[in-house]
């Protein structure tokens, strides 16, 4: 593997699941392998588990570290080809590509959806600009479209804690937000759950369909409550409208994950990407009940990372 920009980079998922699920055994078993070797990451937003478990990752390969806040202390890039610089943009992502490839053996990058402008964010600029003018692999940290580092996650935890001989029932339910969030997580998930042996059902307030192009052909049950029914996993996660794009179009607090939907599931799990809101996404009782895997997705983000860039390094 060269880049890793969306969970479809990898050969085999449930392959690559079972190697994550047996590295987690002996995290430093490949300290030799990134020997003298760096990665530079770089964030354009926030970001704690993506920043600290990529970190860690890198160094449980033996890798040196840089890491770059670029959103609040690099120059402003502009993306466009061709463009007369005169305004507020600094330096060309030509230059910023090449000149951290000079540093850095992987760069991973972090670039949210702007959530203004729809066909920008699909074309990914920051992204796509790093992978078409960098010359060393790029680690997609979350771009406007995807996180496969988190639906990678994700399907490493889904594994571990599924019902043995069974399909499992696998919710993404909306959740309200007082913020227009991305719909890279949804995204992600979707696509990861395509590549699984699961019922996958999608359940969201009318006006929230996402992009149907990754959607495809997934059931869309309105009706939270008869979504949830026998549930093993709920993924929840907030996005904002992708047909009005970037509205906030409904707040109901009746979407929230609480103790009494929970019920209606066959003892289901509780999944959510983090960081959350409680008391808004999910009740406080759900979250800190013994079904909550939350705080497993947040160290599985160490070993789906650790995967990644053990592929990379290996160029598996
Ligand atoms: C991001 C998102 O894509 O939804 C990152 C998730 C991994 N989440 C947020 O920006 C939440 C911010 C907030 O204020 O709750």
């Amino acid at each position: 593997m060269r880049h890793y920009t969306s969970i479809n980079d990898l050969e085999n998922l449930q392959e690559t699941v079972q190697e994550a699920i047996d590295l987690k055994k002996n995290k430093l078993k490949y300290k030799a392998l990134g020997a003298d070797k760096t990665i530079c990451l770089l964030f354009f937003n926030n970001s704690l588990r993506t920043r600290l478990s990529t970190q860690k990752a890198a160094q449980n390969l033996g890798m040196e570290v840089i890491v770059m806040n670029f959103g609040s202390e690099g120059w402003a890039l502009e993306y466009e080809d061709g463009k007369v610089m005169d305004q507020g943009k600094s330096e060309h992502v030509k230059e910023a590509a090449k000149v951290v490839s000079q540093y850095a053996d992987i760069i991973g990058i972090r670039a949210f959806a702007g959530l203004e402008d729809k066909e920008k964010d699909a074309a990914e600029l920051v992204l796509n600009g790093f992978v078409k003018f960098a010359s060393v692999p790029i680690v997609n940290m979350e771009s406007s479209v995807g996180h496969p580092l988190q639906c990678l996650t994700d399907a490493i935890t889904m594994e571990e804690h599924k019902l043995v001989g069974k399909k499992p029932k696998v919710v993404l339910s909306w959740a309200p937000h007082p913020k227009a969030l991305p719909h890279a997580v949804a995204n992600s998930f979707i696509n990861m759950m395509q590549l699984q042996e699961a019922d996958f059902v999608i359940t969201h307030p009318k006006g929230y369909e996402l992009d149907p192009k990754i959607t495809k052909e997934i059931a869309i049950e309105y009706n939270q409550e008869k979504a949830f029914e026998n549930a093993d996993f709920v993924y929840v996660k907030n996005w904002s409208s992708y047909n009005d794009y970037g509205q906030i179009k409904c707040t109901d607090p009746n979407w929230m994950t609480s103790a009494e939907k929970m019920n209606k599931t066959n003892n289901g799990k509780f999944m959510h990407c983090l960081p959350v809101r409680r008391n808004v996404v999910v009740a406080d009782e759900v979250i800190d009940s013994g079904h909550s895997l939350v705080i497993e997705q947040a160290a599985n983000r160490e070993i789906a990372a650790q995967i990644v860039l053990k592929k990379i390094l290996e160029n598996d």
